[in-house]
């Protein structure tokens, strides 16, 4: 089964929109940013949220979808932790005529299972961050050490893959070390301590590509610990910018990083809204924007508008 039109009938009946929201949980401070988010755009809507923290868990999402379903809420909004196992979950709910709509990260299953999926081009990003190391490095040798997110996330495949793309001309750079840091500010750190203690100290470091801006700064920490300067001995590009890593721009501590809206909610519900109303389908991905941001961007103006804006 794909998702229906019949479910339109069921949320235009009740009077209120009742959504289940399945969030990955909190790893990083773009996550908890895009949870605030996602409930100031239900409250703003009238919408009734039911959220679920997963604690990272793909099988805690499975049971807050079938929770969801049994519930028979209007729609389920999901951040897949991975990428992979979601069909027999998806095909209840299309079984239940609940559409389904994914937030910032992708699935492997067929796109007949779900609504649509908002999100950036996760690909894109990662190239963004290569390209601007080619720059960075003009041709210099540069060896390379990578945390990647969370094993078997889109996110950690695709940023992976988009970096590995934005350097491959360039033979002077080099990935000499990838690790997962599971997408958190402490693992980060720990992993790059071990990196920098099998890299000279990290005297043979000149980068690091983190595939989010909390273990970057984590690792930031770890660089200054290990008696370095981030931003100048170790380059550092990571994604997201999220306030964090504004400060790190603006203290020189970082070098450039690609943002990344924590409001994948907006138009997710705006979707659901067009859908409810007359049946009118989605686009299969709804694409954010994605920009790069380095110090020469007003990294303290941005820093205070972030802050301002809540994240
Ligand atoms: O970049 C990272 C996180 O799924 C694209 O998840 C998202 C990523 C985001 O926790 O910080």
């Amino acid at each position: 089964a794909s998702v229906g039109a019949l479910s339109l009938c069921a949320a235009a009946a009740s009077a209120q929109t009742t959504v289940g929201f399945s969030q990955i949980g909190s790893e990083s401070g773009w996550r908890a940013a895009e949870t605030t988010v996602t409930m100031q755009e239900a409250e703003t809507r009238g919408i009734t949220l039911q959220f679920s923290d997963a604690q990272q868990r793909q099988e805690n999402q499975i049971a807050a979808l079938r929770s969801f379903i049994a519930q028979g809420v209007d729609a389920i909004l999901v951040s897949p932790v991975v990428a992979t196992g979601w069909d027999s979950v998806l095909e209840e709910a299309a079984e239940a005529e609940i559409p389904v709509v994914l937030l910032d990260r992708m699935v492997d299953s067929s796109p007949d299972l779900y609504l649509t999926a908002v999100g950036s081009d996760l690909v894109h990003e990662g190239r963004v961050a290569g390209e601007w190391l080619v720059e960075a490095v003009a041709g210099e040798p540069c060896r390379v050490v990578e945390l990647q997110g969370t094993t078997g996330s889109s996110p950690a495949i695709d940023r992976k893959a988009g970096f590995e793309e934005g350097i491959a001309g360039a033979d002077n750079i080099e990935i000499v070390r990838s690790q997962t840091g599971d997408f958190t500010r402490a693992q980060g750190k720990t992993v790059m301590e071990a990196f920098l203690q099998a890299e000279n100290g990290g005297a043979d470091i000149c980068a690091l590509y983190a595939h989010n801006d909390d273990m970057a700064v984590g690792a930031i920490q770890a660089i200054k610990e290990a008696g370095l300067v981030p931003g100048e001995d170790i380059l550092v590009v990571s994604i997201d910018a999220v306030p964090d890593i504004f400060q790190a721009l603006a203290a020189g501590e970082a070098n450039a990083t690609v943002e990344l809206t924590p409001n994948m909610a907006g138009p997710a519900f705006d979707a659901l809204a067009a859908y409810f109303a007359d049946g009118t389908m989605p686009e299969k991905f709804i694409q954010t924007e994605s920009r790069l941001f380095t110090q020469a961007d007003d990294p303290q103006g941005e820093y205070d508008r972030h802050k301002d804006l809540g994240y």
